[in-house]
Parts: C-alpha cells; sequence; structure tokens
C-alpha cells in the first residue's frame, strides 16, 4: 500500500457568516486567505449533503498555479451558516501554514469539549438497502491465516490475536443499523463476531487509557474514547458468510452506536492511549466520539 501523503497541519477556523450560494462561500474563503496574505488559485471542488441540514463544501487552494500539491479546505455549514473552515495543508506547503498560523485565530483543538456537548440533534439519515463500500485506501487483501490482530500502548498485556484465536473465542451476534456520516443508513445488518469488551479483559488497559487509535492493513485510521470500543464487536460474518474482503474481511470492527467512519475494516493495530491523536477522517474535521444519537459528526468550538 502506498504511504498516506503527508499533512503537515490542519487549521480549524469557527466562523459565523451567512451565505446564499456557492459563490459566496468561495469569496468568503478568498476573504479568509486575502487576510492571511495569500494568493493563488482557488476553485471550487465539490459539496456534499451531510443529513438535512449539514452541507460540507470542497475547496482546492494552490498558492502557485504549478504546485503539485494544494490545501485542501472544507467549509462545513450548517442551515446556510458558515460554521467552520478547515485547511487542510501538505507538507510540500510550508509556506502556506505558517501564513495561516499568522493570519488567522486558531485554537488548539480539545476533545473534551466536544465531548462534553449535548445539544446536537440527530437529523435524518436515508436508509438504503445495502451498505456502500468505502475503502479510501483501496482493498487490501489478507488471507485469515496472515491475519492478527496487535494491542499496544497503555495496557498490562499486548495480546496478539491471530485470526484462529479469534474462532475459538465466544461469538456474538448482532442484528443493527448502519449509518455513515454521509448521510445513509442501512436496515438490521446481521454480523457476527467477537465482543470488544473481550478483547479490553485480556489486555488490562491502564486507567490513564482514555483513548483507542485504531489502524487498519490499509493504514487507514480512527480514534474512538475507551469506554465506545468495549461497546463493539470483531466482525468475521456478515450474514451466513465469511465477511468479504470489500466490506473489511477477515477482521473488522464495528461500532453499533458509533458512525461507520469508526468501524476501522481489515483492522491490525489497538494502541490504549492517554492522548487524543487524530485518525484518518478525525484530522479533517470529523467527531472525536462520533455517535449517531447525538449527530456528532463534526468538532466544534
Ligand atoms: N480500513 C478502512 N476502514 C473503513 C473505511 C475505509 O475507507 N478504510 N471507511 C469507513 C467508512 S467512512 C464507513 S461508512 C464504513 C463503510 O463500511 P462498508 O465499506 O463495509 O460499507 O467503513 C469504515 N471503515
Ligand atoms: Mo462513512
Amino acid at each position: 500500500m502506498e504511504e498516506w501523503p503527508g499533512i503537515l497541519a490542519v487549521y480549524d477556523c469557527p466562523v459565523n457568516v451567512v451565505f446564499n450560494d456557492v459563490e459566496d462561500v468561495k469569496s468568503f474563503v478568498e476573504g479568509v486567505l486575502k487576510g492571511a496574505g495569500l494568493e493563488g488559485v482557488l476553485e471550487f471542488s465539490s459539496n456534499e449533503a451531510i443529513g438535512s441540514r449539514t452541507v460540507l463544501f470542497r475547496l482546492h487552494f494552490k498558492p502557485v498555479a504549478s504546485a503539485r500539491e494544494y490545501v485542501g479546505i472544507r467549509v462545513v455549514a450548517v442551515d446556510n451558516v458558515v460554521a467552520r473552515v478547515l485547511f487542510v495543508v501538505p507538507r510540500e506547503l510550508e509556506s502556506v501554514s505558517r501564513a495561516l498560523e499568522s493570519g488567522l485565530t486558531i485554537g488548539r483543538y480539545n476533545p473534551d469539549k466536544d465531548m462534553n456537548e449535548t445539544t446536537q440533534v440527530a437529523d435524518q439519515q436515508v436508509y438504503i438497502p445495502y451498505p456502500v463500500i468505502y475503502a479510501v485506501r483501496g482493498v487490501p487483501r489478507v488471507q485469515p491465516s496472515e491475519w492478527y490482530l496487535e494491542v499496544a500502548g497503555l495496557v498490562e498485556n499486548s495480546p496478539i490475536l491471530h485470526y484462529n484465536d479469534l474462532v475459538k473465542m465466544p461469538m456474538a451476534s448482532i442484528t443493527t443499523d448502519f449509518h455513515c456520516v454521509t448521510g445513509w443508513s442501512v436496515r438490521s445488518v446481521r454480523l457476527r463476531g467477537v465482543e470488544t469488551r473481550l478483547v479490553t479483559e485480556l489486555a488490562k488497559p491502564l486507567k490513564e487509557a482514555r483513548w483507542v487509535y485504531i489502524t487498519g492493513y490499509d493504514s487507514y485510521s480512527a480514534i474512538v474514547p475507551v469506554n465506545e470500543f468495549s461497546k463493539g464487536v470483531l466482525v468475521l460474518y456478515m450474514g451466513d458468510k465469511p465477511l468479504p474482503p470489500e466490506h473489511g474481511g477477515p477482521v473488522r470492527l464495528f461500532f453499533p452506536g458509533l458512525y461507520g467512519w469508526k468501524s476501522v475494516k481489515w483492522v491490525k493495530r489497538l494502541e490504549f492511549t492517554s492522548e487524543y491523536r487524530d485518525g484518518y477522517w478525525e484530522v479533517m474535521g470529523y467527531h472525536p466520539r462520533g455517535r449517531v444519537e447525538n449527530s456528532e459528526r463534526f468538532k466544534r468550538f
């Protein structure tokens, strides 16, 4: 698998600006860049409705037209108000990073604020018949005989669990709805596997462990709070069949109460940590916990 191209920094700016159309969003971002002393090529790339109230606008910025890399800009708008703007700066554009740092009001991200916030209300998901396959880093082919799970970090034990160890453990069957943060859901998906609380019991996390940073064989990653981790399942079967490779087979995680991006497919490593650290989507502004019942889609300030 190709390594994920390096990101130097992500700047997350809370704002509160009403807009009417895409052009308004573009001029707003233009203003922000100008304010930081940056001029270059700003292009609108796409927009996507997330549930019924939130729209995500994606733009690209190149300080010079010939630059290989661009700054990814995500504008999050709720009910026609721009609520936050995220700038994802690649390693090659360090100068942009310095300009943004001096030109913007940015706070250090504190996950606890988002974890204590309970006023977000659930908005609509659209039900579809079968889960959309997501594999942002491709589908790694891992045979059951090659698959193993590592446990690391703040734990008393660091077991390595092979596929053969898992199949000998007690299996649980769950039937649950699946929710993706982009707005689709699937009703009553039948899954079977080993409850993650059994892994937690084997690993015995130290009391300082607050988060579990999860990595897949494709190097995709996500983070969940320790207590949420223990409510998941290491899935080996979907319906009556072994979990297909495109859905994360031989083994994926699944957290029934959390949006799908936390359910890492082709799971390889669990790291129990005291410090919060962004995974693949969290770095782009997605929520540290992602509880569906509270619509915990994005970080806030
Ligand atoms: N390794 C890996 N796990 C992943 C993803 C991914 O791209 N790579 N996508 C996530 C997202 S956003 C969702 S909604 C679900 C989708 O699961 P599915 O592909 O089985 O439908 O997997 C999650 N786990
Ligand atoms: Mo998703």
